[in-house]
């Protein structure tokens, strides 16, 4: 009989088809969201972990990696990684490793369901045919906005934002985009500054990572400088977004609409942006379908296979 390597699962990964019962048939998980005193059970049981399994949501902070002695590698589920002491973990030469690709066509396409959603003003005209408004819905529902042809601004043009920008072609939309560095390997304009692309663009998208560096980036003067008419997307993180900001300028008239996947403080959601008509709101479900998750398990562990196998990672956080 072999043994199971033992393993240290952050949290249930509730919203993947089948990744804790895959975890559980092939390793010897010790389940921490079970423990109420996360302290204490580290202590007690963090001595032989050598393999973490986490998530973009649920992440590992130096206390969790500095708290496993033998710890070598962090897995996880889903491509964001800020919520993961990096630092931490390079520290303590414990490599890491996320699910990069997998899920980019799916957040592409929400992050288009988003901007037509907003623009068409799709999540109102369900909540009136729902009430039993039909008849009421002329005047009362404010006509839409065109999205063909329009400008599409893209802040982060990393692989889902390139996805989402691809995908104006089908559109007939020009797009621009703006990042830390402008790249020669795509069509896009590039836009230096923040507030001259969301000057120019009719809808905003919002696909950068998240994280210190990115936070806030889209202040007052962004928000104000896409105006009225503006449409602001955000599949990427809640932060990127001064939410205070986004929603005094919705209240204000000073933006047209906010169609979001993502907030500042999840899973709080601000009163004004849920009672506002110009608001489609989501629940972080970016990379929520079923081809998608099962995909992102499926390289969550081959990662940890693989580590167990060589000691290297397929998909490495550089
Ligand atoms: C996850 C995500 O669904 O991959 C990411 O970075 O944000 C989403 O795909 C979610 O964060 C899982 O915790």
């Amino acid at each position: 009989m072999t043994t199971k390597p033992r393993i240290l699962q952050v949290g249930s990964l509730s919203g993947s088809p089948s990744a804790n019962q895959r975890l559980a048939n092939d390793y010897d998980v010790f389940e921490l969201w079970k423990h109420g005193d996360r302290k204490a059970a580290l202590t007690d049981h963090g001595k032989g972990i050598t393999a973490v399994v986490t998530s973009a949501t649920m992440g590992a902070d130096a206390d969790l990696i500095n708290a496993l002695p033998d710890l070598k590698a962090i897995c996880s589920w889903g491509v964001g990684y800020e919520t993961i002491d990096i630092q931490a973990a390079r520290a303590r030469g414990v490599l890491v490793s996320n699910t990069p690709d997998v899920l980019t066509d799916c957040v592409a396409d929400l992050a288009w369901g988003l901007m037509i959603a907003g623009a068409r003003r799709m999540s109102l005209g369900d909540r009136f045919v729902r009430a039993g408004r039909w008849g009421q819905v002329h005047g009362n529902i404010p006509l839409g906005t065109r999205v063909s042809g329009k400008k599409l601004g893209v802040i982060g043009l990393g692989r889902i934002g390139q996805a989402i920008a691809r995908r104006g072609d089908g559109f007939d939309m020009e797009v621009r985009y703006h990042n830390r560095r402008a790249r020669s390997d795509v069509p896009y304009g590039y836009e230096a500054s923040l507030i001259d692309l969301a000057t120019w663009a009719d809808f905003l998208v919002v696909a950068t990572v998240g994280g210190p560096e990115t936070r806030h980036l889209v202040n007052q003067q962004v928000i104000e400088a896409l105006g009225p008419k503006g449409i602001i997307v955000n599949i990427a993180r809640g932060p990127v977004i001064d939410e205070q900001a986004l929603t005094t300028a919705l209240e204000n008239g000073k933006l047209g609409c906010a169609a979001l996947d993502v907030f500042e403080y999840e899973p709080k959601v601000p009163e004004a942006l849920i009672d506002s008509d110009n608001t489609v709101l989501l629940p972080h479900i970016g990379s929520a379908t079923y081809e998608t998750r099962l995909a992102m398990e499926d390289l969550m562990l081959e990662n940890l296979a693989s580590y167990f196998q060589s000691g290297k990672l397929v998909t490495p956080v550089e």
